[in-house]
């Protein structure tokens, strides 16, 4: 089976109207959509899926506005995918962002930076569980 990833598109690049732009580029890019739903997270699901950093100190912001509105969730599928998105998306901080990648684009800064997208196998089995896995 192909390697799979989570993307998201986050709330600033919602309200710039940018979910078409950014969709049309993972089409482009040769991803493979396999799931798609918009949510608007509540604080707690936000705190959950970003628990890694519950020590770091932005992750009361970064989980406010995570939850602040809709975002658009994604799995990806292609070879190398997890890669390949990392690189189409750009690093985390957008003013370091190389031009032409997302965050470079749409993001404003490295909390508002517009995409997401998991870092290694184990995380995105983790964040797609988080979304797609039944709550029992
Ligand atoms: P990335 O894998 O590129 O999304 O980056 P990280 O795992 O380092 O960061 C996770 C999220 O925390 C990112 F969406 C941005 C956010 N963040 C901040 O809000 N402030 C910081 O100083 C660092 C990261």
């Amino acid at each position: 089976m192909e390697e799979k990833t989570l993307a998201i598109i986050k709330p600033d690049a919602i309200k710039k109207k940018a979910i078409g732009k950014i969709i049309q580029r993972i089409e482009d890019e040769g991803f493979k959509i396999s799931g798609l739903k918009m949510l608007h997270l509540s604080k707690e699901e936000a705190k959950g899926f970003y628990i890694i950093h519950k020590d770091k100190h932005f992750y009361e912001s970064l989980t406010d506005f995570m939850s602040s509105g809709e975002i658009v969730i994604m799995v990806l599928e292609r070879e190398n995918v997890i890669s390949h998105w990392r690189k189409v998306m750009g690093v985390t901080d957008p003013a370091l962002a190389e031009p032409g990648t997302l965050r470079h684009i749409f993001g404003f800064s490295i909390e508002r930076n517009a995409i997401h997208g998991s870092d290694g196998p184990d995380t995105a089995e983790w964040e797609i569980d988080y979304f797609y896995k039944e709550k029992t």
